[in-house]
């Protein structure tokens, strides 16, 4: 009798402590981002008036506007970022394009396939006959979605009510000529590198881990280089280096498991800094620059009341015609712990991309 007590003692303890634990997508819930919260009830930058009217810089630099916060950049602050070229050095920032190159969202964003022409310039007589003895040459096409790799992506990106930036139509099938890749044209200033990863000394940073407004600031600081109005900021997270992490195997995991989980970004509370110091382009070393891509299973987003997009897009892209630029390399830049220079980006004039393949360049 005494025994049969004792089972069932451990029989409703063990009912009691199993319920008291939650399901999986309420223990998701718990492990709650406490910045997340506290911004719950902040509206978010895009739905209060700017300056200029309605929307951030919206009207700015007038209403036929294409390229928005680069026209913060004056030719004097091209010279100033210039003089940061002591030494010659040239770093390329993009990742180099191929088949398995690192790319996020949709299955459509598959690797490059760049294909060789089948009619070189080999040709003698006949496609296949050959003559080593003349001119040798070969051509090649691409085929590829614009948001692979190292890439900026263009206001015409992110839009909303059917606006891009500066109250500009939506991009079409054919015949886009606002907020595409042709009408970025260049972008040349300062450049500065903060190695977030270095300064919390985790490299790469964990998975979902928020990068605070003072992370920005206590790195900066820690490298001894000031943000400075204008920039091009460019945030390490070392998380480009999970793209090649093998599989629990051992071997190459081809889905790429541990670099799509939720990225270390720039969380939500950076943005009204990001506006004050009027940052022209915000690039990193991770997949959508900004915290949590993709959303932590079971958890939703608080901040902003609730919104579930990507704020820094909408804020960047949409209300503050800003760029951003991601899947970068910044590993030798940091490793040489260069965190001045000159930026430099040339994209393809891709009338209607709307994305576009960079290879940015720091020169110090
Ligand atoms: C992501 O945000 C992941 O990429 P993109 O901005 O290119 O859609």
């Amino acid at each position: 009798m005494h025994s049969v007590k004792k089972v069932l003692v451990a029989v409703v303890g063990l009912a009691v402590s199993v319920s008291l634990v939650p399901p999986p997508e309420a223990r998701a819930q718990v492990a709650a981002h406490p910045l997340d919260e506290q911004l719950a009830n902040t509206p978010a930058p895009w739905t209060v008036p700017g300056k200029w009217g309605p929307r951030g810089n919206w009207g700015r630099w007038g209403e036929q506007d294409k390229r928005g916060m680069l026209n913060f950049i004056t030719p004097e602050m091209i010279v100033k970022a210039a003089g940061l070229v002591k030494q010659g050095k040239v770093y390329p920032l993009g990742e180099e394009m191929h088949n398995d190159v690192p790319r996020f969202i949709t299955p459509s964003r598959f690797g490059v396939q760049v294909i060789l022409d089948n009619d070189g310039y080999d040709r003698v007589t006949q496609p296949g006959q050959f003559d080593p003895k003349r001119n040798q040459g070969a051509a090649s096409f691409t085929f590829m979605n614009n948001h692979v790799g190292t890439h900026l992506d263009t206001f015409a990106h992110i839009y909303r009510e059917n606006s891009l930036f500066n109250n500009m139509p939506p991009p079409k099938a054919v015949g886009t000529v606002h907020g595409d890749a042709a009408s970025v044209k260049f972008m040349v200033g300062r450049g500065v590198l903060l190695d977030v990863a270095k300064y919390k000394g985790q490299d790469p940073l964990p998975a979902s881990y928020w990068i605070t407004v003072d992370d920005l600031k206590n790195t900066a600081k820690a490298q001894n280089v000031e943000i400075q109005k204008g920039d091009a900021l460019l945030i390490r997270t070392g998380w480009r280096k999970m793209w090649d992490q093998p599989g629990p195997d051992g071997r190459a995991d081809l889905a790429h498991t541990k670099y799509l989980q939720p990225e270390p970004g720039v969380g939500p509370d950076c943005l009204p800094f990001l506006n004050d110091m009027e940052i022209v382009a915000i690039g990193a070393d991770n997949a959508a620059v900004e915290w949590n891509f993709p959303l932590e299973p079971g958890y939703s987003r608080r901040a902003f009341g609730g919104f579930q997009g990507l704020p820094l897009h909408v804020d960047f892209i949409w209300n503050r015609g800003a760029y951003i630029i991601e899947i970068m390399n910044l590993d030798e830049l940091a490793k040489d712990q260069a965190y001045e220079f000159l930026f430099v980006v040339s994209p393809l004039l891709l009338r209607g991309g709307i994305g576009v393949p960079v290879n940015p360049i720091a020169i110090r």
